[in-house]
């Protein structure tokens, strides 16, 4: 991990190694917390944060999903992002918000423990790698499920919660492949261990919807949108998992992992086993919008102010 040289925590800058916690944090025993992954990039109008207000509200929302109230405005936190980026020299970085109960009283009950915040950045190139976004990654259909509304709230980004992701990472990881796909509780095809997974056949886009517990991905969003404006049908339903052996083309949206095709699920190779025409087509359009080479989607960015000049 390549190291940044401060950290945003509740209000203060601190140098890196001394953003520390205390043991009795509260998310540490019981995983109180929500998250936000989030990218900026090195774009012409300078560096740009994809998507940040939407980020911004999915955060708040994650929060108010489990009681924890927020002690910044939304201002806030987009003004102390820009300024941790800044103050980082960092041109394109990943950012990682965290709020998260701190250290108060042990025990279950969460609501009179302190709400802390902080934001991280660092660098960090592709998730699933450069040659993964270019020729597809090798997925495998896990055995853990996706979490469901029955326990928890899968709608909400809660670091607790992905004790699962990380279940179907490892079991992925050491059977071989680059990425896990979890069913939901019903059986029915939900999303990756980090991404949301989008399906092509025929020529026409299917994505999992709401009803299957997924994480509403901002990404997902953005690929809907460019699918959409490209001309293509886009459907939210329900997909079996043998549909994803019929596939023409499956392609994974996030953060970390951009927008990824598949070329392989269960040792079964996705349509031709090369990304397809349809996801080389919004895959571009995506970088583009990253990137900041699109005029369509400029507004998708949050240029960060240059830091002033040392006085
Ligand atoms: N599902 C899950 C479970 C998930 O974690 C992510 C993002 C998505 C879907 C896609 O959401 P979005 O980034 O808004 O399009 N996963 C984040 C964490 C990855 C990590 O390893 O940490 C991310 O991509 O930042």
């Amino acid at each position: 991990m390549i190291q940044a040289d401060l950290i945003w925590m509740n209000g203060e800058l601190v140098a890196w190694e001394d953003a520390k916690v205390h043991v009795l944090t509260h998310a540490l025993h019981y995983g109180t917390g929500v998250f936000e992954g989030v990218r900026a990039y090195d774009t012409k109008r300078g560096t740009a944060i994809f998507r940040h207000a939407d980020h911004i509200d999915r955060l708040f929302r994650s929060a108010a999903m489990y009681l924890m109230e927020i002690p910044y405005t939304r201002e806030e936190i987009r003004a102390a992002t820009h300024e941790t980026i800044a103050r980082n020299n960092l041109k394109s970085c990943y950012i990682r918000p965290l709020v998260y109960r701190g250290a108060g009283p042990m025990g279950l009950f969460p609501l009179d423990c302190p709400v802390d915040v902080t934001i991280a950045v660092w660098e960090w190139g592709a998730y699933l790698g450069e040659e993964g976004k270019r020729l597809g990654v090798r997925g495998k259909v896990s055995s853990f499920r996706r979490i469901s509304s029955d326990s928890v709230i899968p709608a909400a980004k809660a670091t607790g919660q992905y004790l699962n992701s990380v279940l179907a990472k490892i079991e992925s990881h050491k059977s071989g492949y680059e990425e896990a796909i979890l069913l939901d509780d019903r059986g029915m095809v939900c999303e990756g261990s980090g991404e949301n997974l989008f399906f092509v056949k025929d020529g026409v886009i299917a994505t999992p919807g709401f009803s299957s517990d997924i994480l509403g991905g901002i990404n997902r969003a953005s690929a809907i949108t460019i699918a959409r404006d490209l001309g293509y049908t886009v459907v939210e339903r329900d997909i079996a998992r043998g549909e994803l052996y019929l596939a023409d083309e499956i392609f994974m949206t996030g953060t970390a992992a951009e927008l990824t095709p598949l070329r392989e699920v269960d040792d079964r190779p996705v349509g031709s086993g090369e990304p397809g025409e349809i996801t080389r087509a919004i895959q571009s359009e995506f970088e583009d919008a990253l990137h900041g080479r699109s005029e369509r989607y400029a507004d998708w960015l949050d240029v960060v102010a240059a830091p002033a000049p040392a006085t």
